[in-house]
């Protein structure tokens, strides 16, 4: 169960977010906002406290603060990312995560280690990891011994076609896990009931369970009859200015 999110609002600058798809165009600022207010409130419906912290002028990326921080009940890791324009975004977490975590259960990614939260996936006590181009070996190594402490297993999944981890697979607890592109045969997921997304609706493979509820993005029709047909109740969420710049639902939110 989660009990705590931790969000970030956008900045004006997040329409010169990174981005992988510029024929998507920018973000538009205001829809943006909108968007992010209506994603909290679905955190709210799934019964979690919602922290909101404000924005950070100069990180466009800085509303995906899933990168920065990897939390769960027992410890907490400040990331180091990959991505140059957003190291900074961490010193903006620390004080977020003091709220919740000591010093002593507070982990830090150093260089020349970089991990990026969108790479880490968590199945009860196992995370899997990406090694993407924003996590490399040594941030793995440095958090699979930090989590190690703590009782969880690290498993490494090279990726080589989309941004993180989560990008493509998404844990939905129960043993079932969304899968789409090049995660549909990878055999580190062999073990769990793996529900495959068409090619077409791959942005939606990016969903969040939420205490028993899945949030899927608004617009993936596949997707959300799949979800629902797994059993779960559902809310959506429109993202679609978040995907112009390679965030899903998971970005948005540190859920603890
Ligand atoms: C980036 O490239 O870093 C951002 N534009 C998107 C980050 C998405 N985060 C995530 O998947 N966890």
């Amino acid at each position: 169960m989660f009990n705590h999110a931790i969000v970030r609002t956008p900045c004006p600058k997040v329409c010169d977010g990174i981005t992988s798809a510029p024929e998507l165009g920018q973000p538009i600022y205001e829809k943006a906002l909108e968007q992010h207010a209506k994603y909290i409130e679905a955190l709210k419906a799934c019964g979690v406290d919602v922290l909101v912290l404000p924005a950070m002028e100069e990180y466009p990326d800085s509303c995906f603060v899933e990168d920065v921080a990897v939390v769960n009940d027992k410890c907490a890791i400040i990331t180091n990312p990959g991505a140059d324009t957003r190291k900074g975004e961490t010193a903006g977490i620390i004080e977020a995560i003091d709220r919740f975590y000591t010093e002593e259960q507070t982990g830090h990614i150093v260089a020349p280690g970089t991990l990026e939260g969108g790479d880490v996936m968590k199945c009860g006590d196992t995370y899997y990891v990406g090694l993407s181009a924003r996590t490399n070996q040594e941030g793995f190594d440095q958090f699979a011994a930090f989590m190690g402490k703590y009782g969880f297993k690290s498993v490494l999944v090279p990726l080589e076609l989309v941004l993180h981890l989560k990008t493509g697979v998404n844990y939905l607890e129960n043993n079932k896990m969304l899968v789409s592109g090049e995660f549909v045969d990878k055999p580190e997921f062999a073990q769990y009931e793996r529900i495959v997304i068409p090619d077409e609706e791959a942005y939606a493979a990016n969903c969040i369970w939420m205490n028993g509820t899945v949030i899927v993005p608004e617009g993936y029709p596949a997707v959300l009859e799949a979800v629902k047909g797994a059993g779960y109740p559902v809310l959506t969420v429109d993202t679609s200015e978040f995907r112009k710049i390679d965030g899903g639902l998971s970005c948005l939110s540190l859920r603890f």
